[in-house]
């Protein structure tokens, strides 16, 4: 069993010759800004703002590191969001997440989140194609399931079965507000880096 509220902040690092020691597997968390990610790793480790860390100024286009358990890193990817942002930061994203892809052997499965209320876009299905053709293993997880109706959540599920192929049994659905799907949520990150 993980640990998972035995977390900490460990660094930023923007560079591969920077990466923590000891070496251990990675679990890469991605999604467009505003998705809810530092929400759901505080969520997840139980903590009121674990990853709030990466709001401080120069660390919102830096890969940040949490120990977890002593068992895995947690990675925070900057949040992406092309259209809306400016060429700079799409360069800065992509040349990180260049360079972290190509030097990270210890890459072992990349949960990616998607916000229920929102249709799934361009830079998602970039994100996604991206890790589909290097042969990374991840997980599609929706946030703010709290802000969906049934139908809503009916239509969320069918979209990724339709463009993914999905079954509709691995869709995970989380609300970070009322913790909802958290479990399961840990228990798959548990299994990816057994
Ligand atoms: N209702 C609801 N709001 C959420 C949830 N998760 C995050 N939010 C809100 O969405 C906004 C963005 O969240 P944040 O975690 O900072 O997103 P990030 O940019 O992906 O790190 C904030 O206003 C959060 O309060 C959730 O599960 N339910
Ligand atoms: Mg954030």
């Amino acid at each position: 069993m993980i640990n998972f509220a035995n977390a900490t902040f460990v660094k930023s690092v923007a560079s591969d010759m920077d990466f923590p020691s000891p070496r251990l597997w990675e679990v890469l968390f991605l999604g467009r800004s505003n998705v809810g990610k530092s929400s759901i790793i505080n969520a997840l480790c139980n903590k009121k703002s674990l990853a709030f860390v990466s709001k401080n100024p120069g660390h919102t286009t830096l890969l940040n590191y949490y120990l977890i358990d002593d068992k895995f890193y947690l990675v925070d990817a900057p949040g992406y969001g092309f259209s809306s942002r400016d060429k700079n930061h799409y360069k800065l994203f992509a040349s990180l997440m260049d360079n972290y892809f190509v030097r990270s052997d210890k890459l072992r499965f990349a949960i990616v989140l998607l916000d229920i209320r929102r249709r799934i876009n361009d830079d998602d299905k970039l994100m996604i194609d991206y890790l589909v053709s290097n042969h990374i293993s991840y997980r599609l997880v929706f946030t703010k399931y709290d802000q969906a109706n049934q139908q809503e959540k009916a239509k969320a599920k069918k979209m990724l079965m339709d463009i993914y192929n999905i079954d509709k049994n691995d869709v995970i659905f989380t609300s970070s507000k009322d913790k909802v799907g958290l479990e399961v949520l840990k228990e798959t990150i548990e299994k990816a880096i057994k």
